[in-house]
């Protein structure tokens, strides 16, 4: 065997090794991390308002005006949200089953009671800024 062709019989295994590596690394890349970790959950703030064992958490919530407030009913029994007697401007959910949601958009400045028909101790309160 010359000198020449023993480098071209090590410069063909020294490549079949690298081809090796590289099938082995792509081999082992086939299951990268999933990106993010399940559903985003709505992230909780004054617009958000959580129905959870008979109550409205936060019971009161302070929004500037234009800004829309999300309730979403967390129990098992339906609830609903629905303004009292004598405010700015009146809201009436259906009954929201567990997951629902129900949104209002609060356009008037002013302090907003409000309560669940089906259960009438739960109650809650939406202050409005200008
Ligand atoms: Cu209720």
């Amino acid at each position: 065997m010359t000198s020449i062709s023993r480098f071209r019989t090590v410069f063909v295994l020294l490549s079949l090794l690298a081809l090796a590596v590289a099938i082995t690394g792509c081999t082992a890349n086939q299951n990268p991390a999933p990106q993010g970790a399940g559903p985003a959950t709505p992230a909780a703030g004054p617009g958000s308002v959580s129905i959870n064992n008979f109550a409205f958490s936060p019971r009161q919530v302070t929004v500037s005006q234009g800004t829309t407030v999300t309730w979403t009913n967390q129990d098992s029994v339906a609830h609903t949200v629905v303004s009292d007697a004598g405010v700015p401007d009146a809201f009436s959910s259906d009954p929201l089953s567990q997951g629902s949601s129900f949104t209002f958009t609060f356009t008037k400045p002013g302090t907003y009671t409000y309560h669940c028909s089906i259960h009438p101790s739960m109650t809650g309160t939406v202050t409005v800024t200008s």
